[in-house]
């Protein structure tokens, strides 16, 4: 049983060169990349990709930081990929994420926290439709 999740490098995450970083623990957790593209958001992909956040007063914030730089968007695959995925992610709040997770790792503040991973089913064929409309 395999399941896919979509899988961003932000752009701070881009930034602080930790794109190969990423990959390689998606690589060692077993889980399989089946699409990868770096890219700059229009504001209209980032509005629908976060748009369960609309309401909050961190959105304008948001979405001028997922649009400020290139990212990296892929899709990833294998058994349970958007559980173990965001078991390798760590907590949204990057100085709560457990040392040796990518968040706990790498970041200190919530609004740059490096990775973004689809958080259930419906999310995950929402945005892979989203950022990869060519593997509906
Ligand atoms: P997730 O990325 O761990 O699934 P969500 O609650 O879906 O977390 O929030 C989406 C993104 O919005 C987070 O990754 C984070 O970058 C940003 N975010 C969440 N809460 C805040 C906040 O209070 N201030 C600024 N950015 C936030």
């Amino acid at each position: 049983m395999s399941e896919r999740t979509l899988v961003l490098v932000k752009p701070d995450g881009v930034r602080r060169a930790v794109v190969g970083e990423v990959i390689s623990r998606i690589e060692r957790k077993g889980l399989k990349i089946v699409a990868l593209e770096l890219r700059t958001l229009s504001r209209d992909t980032a509005e629908d990709h976060y748009g369960e956040h609309r309401e909050r007063p961190f959105f304008g914030e948001l979405v001028e930081f997922i649009t400020g730089g290139p990212l990296v968007a892929m899709v990833v695959e294998g058994p349970r990929a958007i559980e173990a995925f965001r078991a390798l992610a760590g907590a949204t709040d990057p100085v709560k994420a457990t040392p040796g997770t990518i968040r706990g790792d790498h970041a200190l503040e919530i609004g740059e926290n490096i990775v973004h991973g689809s958080d259930s089913p419906e999310s995950a064929a929402r945005e892979i439709k989203l950022f990869f409309p060519e593997l509906g």
